[in-house]
């Protein structure tokens, strides 16, 4: 089923015991963060701030949408215990159908429209979530809509936003997102790229605006595709573009090529503050709208597990499923699957049906290498789809007892450092030299000359006749039905 808003999904999550209602006042400074922060360290419940400090109970916060696999299980529609392994084969299915989206004449963002000399991005409580953050960031669940200027092509992506004054941000821009590649082109033609930024939207959109999708896809039919259900936009008041119909808060603005401003530090999604303060792209906002009683919404970043990860496990795992299997071929892959510790895309587990030729771990990994998705693989490692892909403790085992390190491992050095953020990559000398950091393949398999009988067989219980298996389960549970239960008085 499809949730018409944010709303409707929190609705959702109050039926399903999933959230967590704040009533007493908490700061917007690092409560909210901590408080955030804590929820993802142990796997609990969404939160909703009603009363916050310097803010009317008309102003609300909301945290931890999909910051556990239930809740993304939830937003897909699926049951709340539904497996990651069934989680991810959803979202793989549900993206090869992208449903554009449907052009309304209004919505409820239209609520209330601001402009000129009304615009105050300090009308909304926005955390400073980490102590050492540069400032409040108020698109962290942001999701970026720009065009291309010479084709059709509309993207979205969540970028960083840190509020520098009530009418303007910081938009943290890498060249490599798809952002980058509009802003470039916008830079060539020496005019401001008109961005809308759409906050407090059901939750396939911002699922959708953090996948990495390759070139020319159109998140918003990627949101469609999740949902399987067409979603609603509205024309912006000031910009040719649109945006959700039922956002919370829309931003409209645009980031000139030529300004800079002081941005960072952030807490980011590497575990560390590793940007620093850089003078980076501002986002000017010309007009704001939004819907009545507005629930600003965001995420914390850090150290694993936080909500990104969890978010680009999935995505990640789903994308480059689709990349290497469907559209690139390649012999032998049956799966991926990428891990929040990584965190999230710096170490992928790929499953292959055996060891078709030589050289096969290095085709795997440089096809992988050459996606949007699997760009920031840094560890890739390679088992025998008898492995659970998805268990690392099972992927350990491969790794410890099926790879002859001097033999199976190869570094490559000196590669693209996708992420910018990996406090290796920032050594001063690296940079000077302009040397990037190094991918590893870790090949985990049986030898591929290894013939039938030579390979060991594996002794677990799944090896046992089904008849023993089935009365062995039947036994160890009444057992733990009992002690669960207690002495017999
Ligand atoms: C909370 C959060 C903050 C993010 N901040 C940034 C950012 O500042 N810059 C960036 O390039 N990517 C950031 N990302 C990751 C991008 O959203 C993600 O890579 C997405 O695929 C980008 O869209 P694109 O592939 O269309 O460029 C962030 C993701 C999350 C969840
Ligand atoms: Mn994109």
């Amino acid at each position: 089923m499809a949730f018409n808003d944010l709303r409707q999904f929190i609705d959702k999550l109050r039926v399903t015991n999933e959230i967590l209602e704040i009533n007493e006042e908490v700061d917007p400074d690092l409560e909210v963060g901590a408080i955030t922060r804590r929820t993802f360290d142990i796997g609990g419940p969404a939160i909703m701030f009603n009363k916050l400090k310097g803010y009317g109970s008309d102003y609300k916060f909301f945290s931890g949408m999909v910051s556990t696999y239930r809740r993304y299980a939830i937003a897909l529609g699926l049951p709340a215990d539904t497996d990651v392994k069934e989680i991810i084969k959803t979202y793989y299915e549900r993206i090869k159908k992208p449903i554009p989206p449907k052009i309304v004449s209004s919505g409820p963002v239209k609520e209330n429209i601001l402009k000129d000399e009304e615009v105050d991005l300090y009308k909304f409580p926005t955390p400073k979530w980490n102590p050492r953050d540069g400032g409040k960031f108020i698109g962290t669940f942001g999701c970026v809509i720009t065009k291309d200027p010479e084709t059709d092509w509309t993207n979205m992506g969540v970028y960083r936003m840190m509020i520098h004054d009530p009418t303007s941000t910081g938009m943290f821009i890498v060249p490599a997102q798809h952002i980058g590649y509009h802003f470039k082109k916008y830079k060539m033609l020496n005019k401001p790229m008109p961005a809308a930024v759409a906050i407090g939207v059901d939750p396939s959109v911002v699922l959708a605006s953090c996948g990495r999708y390759t070139f020319n896809v159109n998140e918003l039919e990627m949101a469609g595709a999740l949902r399987e259900k067409p979603l609603e936009m509205v024309k912006c008041e000031t910009l040719d573009l649109e945006v959700p119909a039922s956002a919370e808060i829309v931003l409209e603005g645009e980031i000139d090529p030529h300004k800079l401003r002081t941005e960072g530090p952030f807490g980011e999604y590497i575990g560390y503050y590793a940007g620093g303060i850089q003078e980076r792209p501002v986002f000017d906002v010309k007009c704001i709208t939004h819907r009545d009683s507005p629930i600003n919404t965001g995420t914390l970043e850090g150290k694993p597990i936080v909500e990104d990860h969890i978010i680009m496990s999935v995505g990640n795992s789903a994308l480059s499923r689709k990349a290497l299997i469907d559209d690139l071929g390649i012999p032998a892959v049956v799966d991926i699957a990428y891990h929040p510790w990584s965190p999230s895309n710096h170490l992928v587990v790929i499953a292959t049906d055996g060891n078709p030729y030589p050289g096969h771990d290095k085709h795997v990994a440089s096809a992988l290498w050459g996606t949007k998705v699997g760009a920031g693989a840094d560890w890739v490692v390679i088992v025998n789809k008898d492995i659970d892909i998805t268990n690392l403790n099972e992927v350990i085992w491969a790794m410890c007892t099926r790879c002859k390190p001097d033999r199976d491992i190869t570094v490559i050095p000196n590669f693209y450092d996708f992420a910018g953020l990996i406090p290796q990559g920032r050594d001063p000398s690296l940079i000077k030299q302009r040397r990037g950091l190094a991918k590893v393949i870790i090949d985990c398999r049986f030898p591929a000359w290894f013939k039938e009988g030579e390979v060991p067989p594996v002794s677990d219980f799944l090896e046992f006749p089904e008849e023993i298996r089935k009365a062995a389960i039947s036994k160890i549970d009444l057992a733990l039905k009992q002690r669960n239960r207690g002495p017999d008085t």
